[in-house]
């Protein structure tokens, strides 16, 4: 089953939302961001701009008929700067006029002085100055303290992770029209379309019901339109539903680099204390997370850090402690892994160094240490069906693993200029929002006379292929062409209250709450059938568009049954609501069971550096990887491909900078590497793990957006042990991204 859309994108019929055809008079928004990263604002002068000929209004924060706030954890961002600003890029004001250049135009005519303080860039520097957005929290298992004293050995170390650009080739944006009643209609490219409902209510000051959000699909999310598309979102409305007239916003690659948050940069220190043979006893750490101007949804990323902090290993003695710093960069975000990410590159630094410093393989260390089932996570939940070992089991078989050691060895031994270096990487990823009442879908199925049928969900497809999925489960469970199956676009005023597309819990949440609408309109259309044969229901079954009486096939097709059903006056129309069972959270003891289930999975990355220049290739990632049952392979693949790809870019290349005032520096294209095709590993094998698949996934086939991201830490490893083999003297450390330029310093560094 290939995705649905796929012909369409390669033909470019998508519609994405800068593709929707604009009405007559539609307006066009360019907003002011403010030039520095920190200060007062000392004058603000927009009558100028207001002036020029072509534009309607420069909104400034006196215009906003609600609230002038759009923090959707915590009530501490301002849609328009008042008074202070907190990061380069803030959104000061927005011009709107007759059209971009127009407004463009404009928006060199405002007269903004703002008095510059001094900005803070660095987490630790922030927590020194008491800077933090929320108080900070610790998970605990066993007792650190006294477990080092049994220790045979102890590490310390310290380890650094940067940020990263969501490069989603569709920039933020939105498109909104007044419609009756004081009701506004709202197009926008977002992950979370209650959220954009819910801040746009505030911000104009008008009910939920008068607001209707509609979603066809992103050009990709990766978590930056989780919350920020609320942001912009709300601007577009408030202009329209001022001047009532639509109005549009598109924002400019530029732009949405400078303004929108990325991925949390993490600096953390660690302590790790092992016995003689190799079992981690205790494991220490503090990380500290760049949080940007405003939380965001950092304190929920800063959560989720902690729950990934021991990533698919046991460790009796465990304390880690996180705070979410407060600095002058746009408010950081969601990103694939949403802090798990970051929590694990410090477990995994932490072995690494322990395995530098004992001078063996980090593999070593790793295996010796994977979670068993029964096993406490240090949030209190047992560890079940565990199949990080299988994994690697699996692994060892399938790519000959040995062999390949010894190759690279081989290698190296030979070569001068040239060295391979390998790495295992294992993972374990929480299936669920940690937040427990967000795991709640709704789906709103139609069968239409004609036998085709529609479904509306709260999912948000942004390529990942959920539509697909969605498809396939009604088609399932009816047995029916899957051509008749249509995905609506996403609305607020179809299906309501939904939690953002995220934490890769889309298909789950959603594809449930299909299932269950479905199942209850194929009992009714079961008993409609019965009515028609003259027979019990239980004798009904549907099979390849066919009613069949106790297995055997009758002339009753699909588009008859729906047809007589209707006219029996029977409704052909249901609404699922799915709730995760089982999951729950205590805050006030940090114990609970947040997570329906875990992913595992384990990869073998091997890179080849060019001692002389610095840079490296990916040779290949080879994976085992826990699927469940997959109901759809082909796009689940694509995931992973997707995601290895984003996660080795995110260690090695891509570096964001900003300079010490808060500007942006790597604010293009031409400053920001991604990875292209060159980049990526010339060889991704990934194979299936044969298991059965858990109760709470969908037709247990597990969640599969997020957790592949973590493979690609393995490349920031493989690129250190070649590193080792050209030079004995480095001191291993721990600072990503990797980047060429970094690694020809410490090729050539002197202890
Ligand atoms: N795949 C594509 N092509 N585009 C995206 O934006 N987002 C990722 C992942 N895969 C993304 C993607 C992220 S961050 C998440 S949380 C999941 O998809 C969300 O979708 P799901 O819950 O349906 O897996
Ligand atoms: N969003 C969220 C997420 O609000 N809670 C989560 O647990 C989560 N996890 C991953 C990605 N987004
Ligand atoms: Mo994904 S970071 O949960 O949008």
């Amino acid at each position: 089953m290939n995705n649905i859309d796929s012909i369409n994108h390669v033909r470019g019929k998508s519609v994405y939302l800068d593709d929707i055809p604009v009405q007559k008079g539609t307006l066009h928004a360019v907003i002011l961001g403010s030039p520095v990263a920190h200060g007062k604002i000392l004058h603000l002068n927009i009558s100028k701009a207001e002036a020029l000929q072509g534009v309607v209004k420069v909104f400034t924060p006196k215009d906003i008929t609600g609230i002038n706030q759009i923090g959707g954890i915590i009530e501490d961002e301002p849609l328009f700067a008042d008074g202070e600003v907190h990061f380069n890029g803030q959104a000061v004001a927005l011009v709107v006029a007759k059209d971009e250049h127009t407004a463009r135009k404009a928006l060199k005519l405002i007269d903004l002085k703002i008095e510059e303080h001094e900005a803070v860039i660095d987490p630790r520097t922030a927590k020194e100055k008491g800077l933090l957005l929320i108080p900070p929290r610790t998970f605990r298992l066993g007792d650190v303290a006294s477990a080092w004293s049994k220790c045979d050995y102890i590490f310390e170390g310290k380890a650094e992770s940067g940020g990263q650009e969501h490069l989603y080739i569709e920039t933020q944006g939105a498109y909104a029209y007044p419609v009756d009643n004081g009701s506004i209609k709202i197009h926008s490219s977002t992950q979370g379309p209650t959220a954009v409902q819910k801040t746009i209510s505030k911000v104009l000051g008008i009910p939920m019901n008068r607001i209707e959000v509609d979603v066809a699909r992103l050009g990709g999310g990766f978590g930056g339109k989780e919350d920020q598309a609320s942001g912009f979102a709300a601007m577009v409305a408030l202009a329209s539903f001022v001047l009532q007239k639509p109005v549009k916003l598109s924002l400019h690659r530029l732009d949405d680099m400078r303004m929108t948050g990325k991925r949390h940069p993490y600096s953390s220190d660690f302590k790790i204390g092992l016995s003689k043979d190799l079992k981690i006893l205790a494991y220490q750490t503090t990380l500290y997370q760049n949080g940007g101007a405003a939380a965001d949804l950092s304190p929920a990323i800063m959560e989720r850090t902690l729950f990934h902090s021991t990533n698919c290993y046991f460790i009796p003695n465990t304390e880690v402690t996180t705070y979410s710093c407060k600095t002058n960069l746009p408010p950081n975000t969601a990103f694939r892994g949403f802090g798990g990410p970051q929590g694990m590159f410090v477990i995994e630094s932490a072995i690494a160094k322990a395995a530098n410093e004992l001078n063996i393989p980090a593999k070593k260390i790793q295996e010796r240490n994977f979670l068993k089932d029964n096993d406490e996570f240090p949030y209190g939940q047992i560890a079940k069906s565990v199949n990080i070992g299988n994994c690697l089991n699996s692994a060892n078989k399938l790519f000959e693993i040995e062999k390949t050691e010894k190759e690279v060895a081989e290698f190296n031994s030979k070569n001068e200029q040239f060295k391979k270096g390998m790495a295992l990487m294992p993972i374990c990823f929480g299936i669920s929002f940690t937040n427990t009442s967000m795991n709640q879908a709704r789906a709103l199925v139609h069968i239409y006379q004609d036998g085709s049928i529609g479904v509306s969900t709260g999912a948000i497809e942004m390529g990942q292929g959920v539509n697909t999925k969605m498809a396939q489960i009604a088609s399932k469970v009816f047995s029916v062409d899957i051509k008749r199956v249509k995905l609506e676009s996403t609305n607020t005023s179809r299906v309501a209250n939904t939690s953002p597309t995220a934490a890769s819990s889309g298909a789950d949440l959603n594809g449930n709450a299909v299932l269950i609408a479905c199942n209850e309109l194929l009992k009714r259309l079961k008993s409609s059938a019965a009515k028609m044969l003259n027979c019990n229901a239980d004798e009904i079954s549907l099979k390849n568009e066919l009613v069949l009486k106790n297995g055997q096939a009758t002339d009753i097709g699909w588009e008859k049954l729906i047809m007589t059903t209707h006219l029996s006056r029977i409704s052909l129309t249901e609404n699922g609501h799915y709730s995760t069972p089982t999951i729950f959270f205590d805050k006030t003891k940090e114990k609970g069971h947040p997570f329906a289930y875990h992913v595992y999975g384990t990869a073998i990355v091997t890179i080849t550096l060019d001692c002389l220049r610095g840079t490296y290739e990916i040779d290949d990632v080879l994976i085992v990887h826990d699927f469940g049952n997959s109901i759809n392979p082909t796009i689940d693949k694509g995931q992973v491909e997707g995601a290895v790809v984003q996660g080795i870019g995110w260690v090695t290349m891509e570096e964001i900078a900003f300079n010490k005032s808060g500007k942006l520096l790597s604010n293009s294209l031409s400053t920001y590497k991604v990875p292209d095709i060159y980049s990526a590993p010339k060889v991704l094998d990934c194979q299936p793990l044969e298991t059965e698949g858990p109760d709470f996934a969908i037709l247990k086939s597990k969640a599969v957006g997020e957790p592949p991201f973590m493979y690609g830490i393995g490349a920031f490893f493989a690129i250190q042990n070649a590193i080792k083999a050209f030079n004995p003297n480095y001191k291993i450390d721990f600072d990503a991204p990797l980047t060429p330029e970094k690694v020809l310093m410490r090729l050539y560094s002197k202890a």
